[in-house]
């Protein structure tokens, strides 16, 4: 087969299913809900269709050195993905994303925390099936200070690897302390993408010789 279209193919399976998520365009503590989904947050932001659901514990705070939002909600510097990032506020410790379509091989987020949660991985809606996978959240160093305020501003990434297909995510954990930015649904690094950096890099080696 021809590398192009070998490449090619390799990058439409890659694609299926899968979407990314970074939270911006929203409104400071505006409620998530359908803005992935075709329809609209708590707020009216509509973002894009890509088949993600949120339940009303999830909303995002803008980093408030950008939008004069004050306080808490956008506490955060260095957000891996714009200036919007993901919190829960849930009297229940508890939220579930929905994927009613489905997504396959892993789930990973970036994350900035300040108390532990954990992550599962479903089979079927809300939290229910077969648990595929799963991660806890540990806390991550934060200090004061960044962009230019922020006290979320250590950010790690997290991925819960998979077999089979998913259809929710949910989170326990403390509202508030876990700040989240740049989710992927079904999004691998192709072993393509790897292999081209490899290439890049053997071709700058010999160009240095
Ligand atoms: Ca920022
Ligand atoms: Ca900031
Ligand atoms: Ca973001």
């Amino acid at each position: 087969m021809h590398r192009h279209t070998a490449l090619a193919l390799c990058l439409a399976a890659a694609s299926t299913n899968a979407a990314t998520i970074s939270f911006e365009g929203f409104q400071d503590t505006e409620m998530i809900l359908q803005a992935y989904n075709g329809a609209t947050g708590s707020m009216g932001s509509a973002i894009s269709n890509s088949g993600v659901m949120f339940s009303p514990d999830f909303q995002v705070g803008n980093d408030s050195d950008i939008t004069a939002n004050v306080g808490y909600w956008g506490d955060t510097a260095y957000e891996p993905d714009g200036m919007g990032t993901m919190y829960v506020l849930s009297p229940a410790n508890w939220g579930v994303i929905d994927v009613p379509a489905g997504f396959t091989g892993q789930w990973s987020t970036s994350y900035a925390a300040k108390a532990q949660c954990r992550i599962d991985v479903w089979s079927g809606p809300g939290g229910t099936g077969s648990l595929l996978g799963w991660t806890v959240i540990n806390p991550n160093a934060q200090i004061n200070g960044g962009d230019p305020n922020g006290t979320f501003n250590t950010w790690k990434v997290a991925t819960i690897p998979f077999s089979g297909t998913a259809m929710s995510v949910t989170y326990n954990g403390p509202s508030f302390d876990v700040r989240f930015d740049h989710m992927d649904f079904g999004k691998v690094p192709a072993p393509g993408a790897a292999s081209i950096a490899l290439l890049g890099g053997l071709a700058a080696l010999r160009r240095k010789r």
